[in-house]
């Protein structure tokens, strides 16, 4: 009786929480003019946008900052700033590889867009989306303030008042920020570039005044073991932007199972718990995504979803109520060859064709959110995602307001990808040093993950008690008895002794669950042999896999799978070996060139080793 009391608490209380964020999911199906393309910049280290003459200080609301006014209005006004398509940046994109004066900026830029609109005047809502902004973005339209957003790596959303909308020339400014400080997340310290900008889309979007913000379509929570019933339970909920009028109705149609379903709505928020037909289930071998429609009086929406079950049970990890061992690779949102954040489809088609190249059936999607075209992609190809927010080493654990960042940029991560059936953990960070006020701040954000979802399993990837006991390291962090999925940071070879290491070394955990690898890898720069005791050359990473590989195979039987560190090379101003790394962290099992390296080869044959023992 009392677990059963908790339970309902649980789910009032995150459909409370849930009901308090204003972001708008499956964005894609919505109406909208795209605000991608040259936007017109100014670039700001001293912050002079803000700047008042009149009273010599840095004041966001006066008569001369630069979102309020653009350009001279009379020959005899003197301006000193001003937007011209001489300086302009392409958006989606950090700013670092688009002129050679960004390289290593880390500051203010101004961005500006013109944009014309055909207004369907009336029963609508208007809406700036923006995929991410790293990491500060301050937003004004028409001279005035939509709001401020922080965080890198999430979607969000502003309301445009329409009286704000003009047909011809509104005037879009955004001041991005990417300075790093120790309270935000992440913090001063990473091992990545920190590219800055409008670094994903920015489009303004449509809707009915009253209509469908978010929805979660999704087979219930499973942890019986056994495989989903042949017609599955669905679990979820949806989400209007307002309290409903009286008798209004929310209709779920999957036409191709010809199912449809009638919901009296309950409030803004209304459960749904229905069986469906029998389907095909979601899996690598079968990524089976269906039309599910979700309509309301005055809106309807579309998805295309997968259903499958996902759960630790015991030391293993059921897909479908079957045992997976999952043959990752981690990944950075980077494309080398340019030396850019990734934000397309033709990105994501890269550096997922990559990870099936590698054979690949898991990626770890390090350390933050990617952009959405991966998770959809790998919805498509049948690829089990990990997905990340960038709570990094040493955040400010101690401090509640850095919490609520970390809070913040969990909940749009999982608002944005709740119905994608890759998406299978939600990480709460990496690499935390163990301290009592950081597990609590850690347990804080899983417990908070549990609420947002409960059908999928939540982790982080921990930290490691070396050679606790004689040649057996334990994964002891004490966050193990809050996560589904015991995850670590491995690198014997690397950072601790040469590779051979591996042959004495052994794993384990107290924890009664399924363990997990989440990185492991050491860096050879493409193209340089040398023989295997050479660090930096191909052959030395090819030796640590081939003694890496050795070693996985004596793991115990609570060995889930492995996500090696890394994909691909990727930049990093932490990488400072002017012979092989030169500002790169060389990890990559591919160049920045998309070169094979040796190593590649290593954790490939093994996959196709597994893949055929385990016929999945
Ligand atoms: C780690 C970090 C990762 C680094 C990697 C390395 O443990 O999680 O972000 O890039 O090691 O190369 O040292």
């Amino acid at each position: 009786m009392k677990k059963l009391s908790l339970i309902i608490f649980v789910s009032f209380w995150s459909l409370i929480t849930l009901a308090q964020s204003n972001l708008i999911s499956n964005t894609g199906a919505r109406k909208s003019l795209s605000l991608n393309g040259k936007w017109e910049y100014i670039v700001d280290p001293y912050e002079t946008g803000f700047y008042d003459y009149r009273y010599k200080e840095l004041k966001e609301n006066n008569p001369d900052a630069y979102w309020n006014t653009d350009v001279q209005v009379n020959k005899t006004e003197k301006k000193e700033h001003g937007y011209v398509e001489k300086y302009s940046l392409e958006v989606p994109g950090d700013w670092n590889h688009q002129e050679p004066q960004f390289l290593f900026y880390e500051g203010t830029v101004w961005y500006k867009k013109s944009f014309d609109l055909e207004k369907a005047f009336g029963e609508h809502k208007f809406f700036l989306y923006f995929g991410a902004v790293n990491y500060r973005a301050d937003v004004y339209l028409n001279g005035k303030k939509l709001g401020m957003h922080k965080g890198g790596f999430t979607p969000f959303n502003f309301e445009v008042p329409e009286s704000l909308l003009k047909e011809k020339g509104n005037f879009l400014v955004v001041k991005v920020d990417n300075k790093r400080y120790a309270d935000e997340v992440p913090t001063l310290n990473t091992d990545w570039w920190n590219y800055g900008g409008i670094t994903r889309e920015v489009k303004l979007m449509e809707v009915p005044t009253d209509f469908i913000q978010d929805f979660v379509v999704q087979l219930k929570k499973d942890t019986s073991g056994k495989a989903p019933d042949k017609t599955p339970e669905v679990e979820g909920w949806v989400k209007l932007n307002r309290a409903p009028a009286k008798g209004e109705l929310i209709t779920i149609e999957l036409p191709e199972l010809k199912y449809k379903k009638v919901f009296a709505a309950e409030g803004q928020l209304t459960a749904l718990h229905f069986k469906l037909p029998k389907l095909q289930l979601w899996s690598p071998e079968t990524p089976k995504l269906y039309t599910v429609i979700i309509k309301t009086k005055n809106d309807q929406t579309k998805d295309k979803i997968g259903f499958r079950t996902i759960a630790a049970h015991g030391t293993q990890v059921l897909l479908n109520g079957k045992p997976i061992f999952m043959r990752g690779i981690s990944i950075h949102g980077e494309i080398p060859q340019e030396v850019r954040r990734a934000y397309s489809a033709a990105d994501a088609a890269q550096l997922l064709g990559q990870a099936r190249e590698l054979g690949c059936n898991m990626v770890r999607l390090a350390h933050y959110p990617h952009d959405e075209t991966m998770t959809r992609l790998a919805d498509s190809l049948g690829i089990l995602v990990w997905s990340e927010i960038p709570v990094y080493w040493t955040i400010d654990f101690g401090n509640p307001e850095v919490l609520g960042k970390a809070k913040a940029q969990l909940e749009e991560m999982i608002t944005r990808d709740h119905n994608r059936a890759s998406v299978i953990i939600w990480s709460v960070g990496n690499e935390t040093p163990i301290s009592p006020v950081r597990t609590n701040f850690m347990h804080n954000l899983l417990t908070r993950a549990r609420e947002l979802d409960n059908t999928r399993m939540v982790s982080a990837a921990l930290e490691v008690n070396y050679s606790a006991l004689k040649d057996k390291n334990i994964v002891d962090d004490p966050l193990g008895e809050f996560v589904d999925l015991v995850a670590f940071n491995e690198y014997l070879g690397w950072y601790g002794g040469l590779p051979d290491k591996c042959r004495t070394t052994n794993w384990d955990t107290p924890y009664n669950k399924p363990l997990f690898v989440s990185e492991t890898g050491g860096d050879a720069k493409g193209g340089f042999h040398a023989d295997s005791l050479t660090r930096f050359s191909e052959e030395y990473q090819e030796w640590y896999f081939k003694e890496q590989v050795a070693m996985f195979k004596r793991m115990p039987a609570k060995f889930v799978g492995i996500s090696p560190w890394i994909l691909a090379d990727f930049r990093s101003p932490k990488r400072n070996n002017p012979l092989y790394q030169d500002g790169w962290n060389r990890k990559g099992l591919y160049d920045d060139k998309g070169n094979k390296k040796k190593a590649f080869y290593i954790m490939k044959a093994w996959y196709e080793q597994i893949k055929k023992e385990q016929q999945h």
